[in-house]
């Protein structure tokens, strides 16, 4: 299938991101292969924060589902000792580990990391220019 797939310079919050994306009637990108992961790690590259993405395990601590169907994830690529739920880290995102290139990680929900957003349909036409888009078959 084919997914839209626009990575915003904007930060927020994990919950304002997701609403950032729900408004728009897409939602934060949710990793399912590792083509998907290679494909939005390239993309996340371009951008110089660490980026929010849609998985969580708030409700229910170490059990880590992507929000917009609450299902397990079938697929994951933690960084090394991720997740660890670090001071309460529940919300999924890509980081930096030290001279690593972007990698999973549970991160602070509270904090503001750069806005992921997918879609299925041509919902995503923007003229904004901080904004890295792409439409791509995975
Ligand atoms: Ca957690």
């Amino acid at each position: 299938m084919t997914s839209e797939y626009l990575l915003g310079l904007k930060a927020a919050t994990w919950n304002n991101a997701q609403l950032d994306c729900s408004v728009k009637g897409a939602k934060l990108v949710e990793i399912h292969s590792p083509e998907e992961d290679v494909y939005i790690g390239y993309l996340a590259n371009n951008l110089t924060g660490n980026v929010w993405l849609g998985g969580t395990d708030v409700a229910e601590e170490g059990k880590w589902v992507w929000q917009s169907t609450g299902t397990i994830f079938s697929y994951s690529a933690w960084y090394s000792g991720q997740p660890n739920n670090y001071q309460n880290q529940d919300c999924l995102c890509l980081y930096r580990p030290y001279m690593y290139s972007l990698a999973w990680g549970d991160g602070s929900c509270a904090v503001q990391k750069v806005i992921t957003t997918s879609a299925k349909e041509s919902y995503l036409q923007t003229d904004r220019i901080d904004i890295i888009y792409q439409s791509v078959m995975l």
